[in-house]
């Protein structure tokens, strides 16, 4: 298979562009070795040299040395992209790495890689599936502890399996249908159409569990929306610079300090929170305040989390909570009661009571953070989640395949039309590992990847 997309050697800087101690110019191809060896001097030429040992040398363009470097070797097919693969490791300097792509690629079979092409060439070389390329690029842009294992997690093939096996009952159900096709004359059924129901069943609900992951997966991966909000002066400000443990936002006994939405990031035990304080809102106000609210009800409504913070005096605006509800129906909302240093006798309906200024009751409101954030669904490292929108929409698509199946079933079409959409769902489930996936959707995919990965 290897063949057909392997013409080209490549060549790219797989350590971020600038200055730094070291850099890694990688190459992949047939004539790795070759083309290194035309510029590399040292003890041992790299074509003679056995996978996985690195060498010493020089990098010489007209008898000059451009630079001491380490070659590392590993020879097709244990590399990341199943080719043969170099490694030279420079000094870090941008022109010493400029100066050396540019004297490999005067030879006729290197070219510069495209971004995410030697994850792609391990992808077309078997060495990952689809889900396992992406997952690179997870662990890649992993902020989190939390969201570095999920991409592990995907990248350890659990999410893979997991889909292979729903595959594999999909192709073993359309094994009878097709042998039915076979006998078509004789007209006998291999399974009968009640137990053929329940195995489509079986597997729709299957789907359904990943599917309720993705609430779950998309926060691993990506973090989590938090909108701090509430009545102008309730302490919204004074509650983001406690999590920040910094003095982050303006906070003045003025109601209406906040004007524009001020967005930080925080991971909170290892769970990326993307906050956002806003302008308090009160439904009267001049011209700038109101545009600040507006500012408000777009982070409400961006919200996967919503803190509806309420003070021991006024407590929790009706008016308030019904926007809330109204702009995000979806969005959790945590009702955090702030002030309770003034009076410890009152009590509203809250989920959290505390003071920005005592710090009273802050260890449980951010301790009960995460879990409020991730819900009663807590799934473990070893369960398969899916975090990707891209394997949520294929598994959609299966399932409504699926389910279109069971109505062909039920109405007594022919095997003909259970076997054709049996195949279709088969196919969407196929696109998540990167079986059959379409090519647009391949370029997209490792387009997003960086250069030299
Ligand atoms: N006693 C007491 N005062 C607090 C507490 N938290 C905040 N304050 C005070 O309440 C006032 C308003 O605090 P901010 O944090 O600016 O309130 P905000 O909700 O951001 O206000 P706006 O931006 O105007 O909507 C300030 O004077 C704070 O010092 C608290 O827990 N206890
Ligand atoms: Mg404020």
């Amino acid at each position: 298979m290897a063949e057909d997309f392997n013409e080209d050697t490549i060549v790219a800087q797989a350590t971020p562009p600038g200055i730094g101690a070291i850099s890694v110019i990688r190459i992949s191809g047939h004539d790795s070795f070759m083309t290194t060896d035309k510029i590399f001097s040292g003890k041992t030429k790299i074509r003679e040299a056995k996978s996985h040992t690195i060498h010493y040398g020089k990098i010489l363009t007209d008898d000059e040395i451009i630079d001491d470097v380490l070659v590392s070797v590993y020879r097709a097919p244990n590399s990341y992209t199943g080719e043969d693969c170099v490694e030279i490791s420079t000094h870090g300097s941008t022109f010493v790495v400029q100066k050396i792509i540019s004297v490999l690629t005067l030879n006729e079979n290197i070219r510069v890689a495209e971004p995410g092409e030697f994850t792609k060439r391990a992808f077309l070389n078997n060495r990952l599936d689809l889900a396992q390329a992406e997952a690179v690029a997870d662990i890649i842009n992993a902020r989190t502890l939390t969201s570095l294992r999920g991409a592990r997690n995907q990248l350890d093939g659990i999410l893979s399996s997991k889909v292979d096996e729903m595959r594999s009952k999909l192709i073993n159900i359309s094994s009878f249908i097709e042998l039915e096709l076979d006998f078509a004359e004789e007209k006998v059924e291999f399974i009968e159409r009640n137990e053929l129901v329940m195995k489509i069943q079986n597997i729709i609900s299957d789907i359904n569990n990943l599917l309720s992951s993705y609430s779950f997966g998309r926060i691993i991966r990506d973090g989590i929306n938090l909108a701090i909000v509430g009545e102008p002066n309730v302490g919204k400000s004074s509650i983001l610079n406690y999590l920040l443990k910094e003095s982050r936002a303006i906070v003045s006994s003025t109601p209406g300090t906040t004007r524009d939405t001020i967005r930080e990031e925080i991971s909170i035990d290892g769970l990326l929170f993307k906050i956002h304080d806003t302008a308090g809102f009160r439904f009267s106000g001049e011209e700038i305040e109101l545009e600040g609210i507006e500012r408000s009800r777009l982070a409400v409504k961006n919200a996967d989390l919503i803190l509806f913070i309420g003070d021991i005096e006024v407590g929790f605006s009706s008016p308030v909570e019904a926007e809330l509800i109204n702009l995000n129906p979806k969005a959790k909302i945590i009702k955090v009661l702030n002030k309770i240093d003034l009076d410890q006798t009152k009590s509203y309906v809250e989920d959290f009571r505390v003071s920005a200024k005592t710090s009273e009751g802050m260890m449980d409101f951010i301790n009960g953070l995460k879990k409020k954030a991730l819900g009663e669904n807590a799934y473990s490292e070893k369960d398969a989640v899916v975090s990707n929108i891209r394997h949520f929409n294929c598994l959609e698509r299966a399932k409504a395949d699926l389910s279109h199946t069971i109505k062909t079933v039920e109405e007594g079409l022919s095997g003909e039309f259970i076997a054709a959409d049996l195949r279709t769902a088969e196919l969407a489930l196929g696109e998540i590992i990167g079986n059959l996936t379409p090519e647009d959707v391949l370029n997209n995919i490792f387009s997003n990847f960086c250069i030299g990965k």
